[in-house]
């Protein structure tokens, strides 16, 4: 039987490293693109190395950047992969605003030179979009594939002509090119500035009594917050049906940032209002208010479902902050026995 190759750009990011778990437990061999970068950033992946020298191994690294795309050609000539997942951008929104040039090379060109690499290495690939909610910014919930796009920063700038490039890639050239809709998905290996790890990893430093206050930005904004795990299955359904075509991916529900925070801390016995202080650099120039996706194209024709919706969400990620606290240091746990006896005489 012939191993399935897959090749994911952003393999370091939250998504790529539960992808890359996921296509591993099915028998793939997973090939990733890393930046160079002068501290390692794969610890979401170290769970998941194998020395590339052992001949089970079945996840490779290569060096590679969006900006390069003679790199993203050669390596595509090399892997020769069946199916390609790209996941690769600056994914902040706030950030976008800060650095809108970058943020459109990366997350929208990027995505052009991924493409043209493939057209012109001719591989017969599947290719998946990491399309956003965002490209639907202002556009009243519920948002669905039919939905118009009025996106409300850099970033869904930049994610709005991406997606229409992978729409041209299929119709021009007859790719099998999809994009996923993805509403806003988390986890405990969310970025740590992306506002429900900040808030998890609040509640758990506060009950701890490592910090007493966390600042935030608009706590009125509403979001459609899945779970990361559960996501990247959808990614991975869309590249297995006959057709390609694009697909929203949601949960169908929606909580402010205020009501995720509720959810935080009273799951550590606490009172959020006691804790939240607002600084006006969080906020956005232009904020997207209210997202609600309906994925019901995806359940009818891929069979997803999510299981994970806010409330058991935010439980799941305080609970592994919690876990992940640094444990009080005791004597026994700092000394060897015999330094302690020695102290201790
Ligand atoms: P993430 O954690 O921010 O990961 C982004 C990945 O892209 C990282 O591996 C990063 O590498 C890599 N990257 C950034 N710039 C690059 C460049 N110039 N060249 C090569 N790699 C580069 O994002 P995520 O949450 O996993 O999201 C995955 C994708 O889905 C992104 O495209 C995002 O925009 C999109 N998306 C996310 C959500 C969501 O709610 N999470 C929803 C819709 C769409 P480093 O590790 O070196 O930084
Ligand atoms: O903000 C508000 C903020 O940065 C959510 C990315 O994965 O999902 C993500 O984009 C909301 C916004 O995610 C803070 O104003 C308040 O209304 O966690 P976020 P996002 O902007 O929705 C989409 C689907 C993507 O595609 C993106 O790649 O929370 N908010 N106070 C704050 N946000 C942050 N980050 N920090 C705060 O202090």
């Amino acid at each position: 039987m012939t191993v399935k190759k897959a090749l994911i750009t952003g393999i370091t990011g939250q998504d790529g490293s539960y992808l890359a778990e996921l296509l591993l437990e099915k028998g793939y061999e997973v090939h990733g693109i890393i930046r160079r970068a002068s501290t390692f950033n794969t610890q979401r992946l170290d769970h998941l190395y194998q020395d590339p020298h052992s001949p089970r191994a079945r996840l490779f690294l290569h060096y590679g950047d969006l900006t390069d795309g003679t790199r993203l050609a050669s390596l595509l000539e090399t892997v020769q992969p069946d199916e390609v997942y790209h996941l690769a951008a600056q994914s902040h929104v706030r950030v976008s605003f800060d650095e809108p040039e970058f943020t459109g090379n990366t997350t929208g060109l990027g995505t052009t030179r991924l493409l043209e690499a493939i057209r012109s290495t001719g591989l017969p690939c599947r290719y998946y979009q990491a399309s956003s909610s965002e490209m639907f910014g202002a556009t009243p919930p519920p948002q669905h594939e039919n939905t118009p796009f009025h996106p409300r920063s850099p970033y869904g700038v930049a994610k709005v002509y991406a997606y229409w490039t992978t729409r041209n890639y299929r119709e021009a050239y007859g790719l099998y090119a999809v994009n996923g809709i993805l509403f806003n998905h988390e986890s405990p290996r969310r970025g740590p500035t992306f506002v429900t790890r900040k808030i998890a990893t609040a509640a758990a430093r506060i009950k701890a009594g490592l910090q007493d206050h966390l600042y935030l930005g608009n706590l009125d904004a509403r979001r459609d917050w899945g779970y990361a795990a559960e996501y990247v299955h959808a990614m991975w359904l869309m590249l297995q049906h006959d057709q390609p075509d694009d697909y929203v991916i949601a949960t169908g529900t929606s909580c402010s940032v205020r009501d995720f925070a509720d959810h935080c801390f009273t799951h550590v016995g606490l009172d959020y209002r006691d804790h939240i202080r607002f600084d006006e650099r969080y906020l956005r120039p232009s904020e997207v208010d209210h997202l609600v996706g309906d994925a019901s194209k995806a359940r009818r024709i891929l069979g997803w479902q999510p299981t994970i919706h806010a409330p058991e969400l935010a439980r799941l990620m305080v609970d592994a902050e919690m876990a992940a606290l640094p444990r009080p240091v005791r004597p026994a746990d700092s000394a060897p026995e015999t330094a302690l006896t020695l102290t201790a005489g």
